[in-house]
């Protein structure tokens, strides 16, 4: 069974339609929507549309990414996450969970860089960073990568033996690079990707978002890179 995790913070506009739109590709047993502290209406919001509501109450988006794998079913057997703002385009969903399905791939990630992107949907620092991060991990690793995007999917098995620890914005790389040192075979697609359909950015849109995001990105690499 598919499970699909979504973490949101304070994503009440858009969050109806993200759970919605993967509902409809037919695909998910279940989608979890991890709210870690909202104050707004975004749990009442997801579950009406369909959505399994997990809270966590510590802040991070590693922390809440961790919280919806914790509150997983255990009849699922593949995970895809993605964003709660609206970005990601879940008719890409059956691309990235059909390779693993056919038991092709163990990890299939969305490329945004690769993808059509919406004018003004990422800025020039993500774009940057993407590109930079996976030319490292490249090097590290010898698995080339062209973005971090959220938008992805995992054996779930795989995924837990990984051993996730990042707790806020380096999630994503973390799991880039340990899929990466572990062997297991990897594939990325381009994805498409637009502006957020709502509420407020809490990283790249903002200067003290795209700051914090990226010394968590740099220190999650640093750390992944050297330890024993
Ligand atoms: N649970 C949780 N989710 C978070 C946290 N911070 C951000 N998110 C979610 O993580 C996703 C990415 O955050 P965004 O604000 O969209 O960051 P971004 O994609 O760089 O910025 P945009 O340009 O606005 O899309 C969204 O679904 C947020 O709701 C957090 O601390 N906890
Ligand atoms: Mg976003």
């Amino acid at each position: 069974m598919i499970s699909v995790i979504i973490p949101a913070l304070n994503e009440e506009e858009p969050i109806a339609a993200v759970v919605r739109a993967c509902l409809t590709t037919g695909l998910p047993g279940e989608v979890i929507v991890v709210d870690n502290g909202s104050n707004d209406r975004t749990s009442d919001r997801a579950e009406a549309a369909g959505a399994r509501v997990v809270l966590e109450p510590r802040p991070g988006y590693g922390r809440a990414c961790a919280g919806g794998v914790g509150g997983l079913s255990p009849d699922c057997d593949l995970v895809v996450f993605l964003d709660g703002d609206g970005s990601d385009c879940p008719e890409f969903m059956p691309e990235l969970v059909e390779p693993i399905q056919r038991g092709e791939q163990d990890f299939v990630i969305g490329s945004r860089t690769r993808g059509k992107r919406e004018a003004g949907s990422m800025n020039f620092q993500q774009v940057f960073a993407g590109r930079i991060a996976g030319w490292l991990v490249g090097l590290l690793y010898g698995v080339r990568y062209t973005d971090m995007c959220p938008f992805r999917a995992i054996r779930r098995d795989a995924l837990e033996k990984l051993g996730m620890k990042e707790q806020t914005y380096g999630w994503n790389l973390e799991m880039q690079m340990r899929a990466a040192r572990a062997g297991l075979r990897i594939l990325e697609i381009p994805v498409n990707h637009r502006c957020r359909t709502g509420g407020e950015s809490k990283v790249s849109g903002t200067l003290r978002g795209t700051f914090v995001a990226g010394a968590r990105i740099i220190a999650t690499l640093f750390r992944v890179a050297f330890e024993r």
